[in-house]
């Protein structure tokens, strides 16, 4: 099969060298993602703890009646990004820049590459979602890995060892292997725990192709993107998408460099493309 987006490996490689650090700060692969003795440790294990403890299946249906109906409040994507760059995210141990200069930094590697419009938008707003700090909401409530509940935790989520507090660990509806889904019923059926992907993808469903809606929802589901701990739950479209999402995360984590993108020259760029896309205001 064709494969519009070239080869994973090479996309990293590339990636790594656009965003060289200085000599004494150089980033290697394996040194993303380091939850065992990052500088900010402390911080990344705290907000997991709460995470996975609070994360539960009836949290989540109650935050989606909560939240999907969009009464919140008016924004364009420029309000929505100007409050982003006010949040400092617990979860990620890979922080050099702001929400704004990380978002441009996603975008851009995909620019240069040469993908298609609404790809380079998927990269610019992925995160957008974590206005849901700017409602009141808890970081835990809002940012980090994501993992479907509902079912069995699986063990190669970042810090496994917090679900023992999660009341759904102990509850035989949700502790199985499959819990309260079927066999392959695909993603669509299943809840994932509840933060920001989950909220900008129902925001952006009616305006972006099937691809990007994948990558916006999914992209901070390590354990299957990164580990494939549920395709026992996916469906073959799902596993079909799920290549979009591969291929999105080097975009999304080897962009977080520290040499910050160059935001005045570039937002031309980005306002004619949102217009494009995403006309006026949305409804969060
Ligand atoms: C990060 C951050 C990202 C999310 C990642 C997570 O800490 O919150 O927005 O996509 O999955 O590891």
């Amino acid at each position: 099969r064709h494969d519009p987006m070239g080869n994973i490996d090479d996309w990293e490689d590339n990636l790594l060298q656009r965003y060289p650090d200085p000599a004494e700060t150089k980033k290697e692969k394996d040194e993303f993602r380091n939850y065992v003795d990052s500088e900010r440790l402390d911080t990344v294990r705290e907000f997991y703890k709460m995470n996975h403890e609070y994360q539960t299946y009836d949290f989540v249906c109650y935050k989606e009646t909560e939240f999907l109906k969009f009464n919140k409040k008016e924004m364009s994507i420029w309000e929505a990004v100007d409050f982003l760059n006010t949040l400092v995210d617990d979860s990620d141990p890979d922080i050099d820049l702001d929400q704004l200069q990380h978002l441009l930094q996603t975008s851009e590697a995909i620019r240069a590459d040469g993908h298609p419009d609404w790809l380079v938008l998927t990269g610019f707003i992925h995160d957008l979602g974590k206005v849901l700090c700017l409602f009141g909401e808890p970081q835990w409530a809002v940012v980090g890995d994501t993992f479907p509940v509902g079912c069995a935790f699986s063990g190669k989520i970042v810090y496994p060892e917090f679900f023992v507090n999660n009341p759904d660990y102990t509850d035989e509806r949700y502790n199985t292997k499959y819990g309260v889904y079927e066999p392959n019923c695909g993603l669509d059926n299943v809840k994932m725990s509840w933060g920001h992907d989950e909220y900008l993808y129902q925001i952006m469903k009616d305006y972006l192709p099937e691809p990007a809606l994948y990558i916006i929802r999914y992209h901070s589901f390590y354990a299957q993107h990164r580990e494939n701990e549920y395709a026992h739950l996916m469906n073959e479209k799902d596993i079909e998408m799920f290549e979009w999402v591969k291929k999105f995360n080097p975009y999304d984590l080897y962009s977080k460099a520290p040499i910050p993108p160059k935001v005045k020259d570039l937002m031309p760029y980005y306002k004619t493309l949102a217009e494009k896309y995403l006309p006026g205001k949305l409804n969060f």
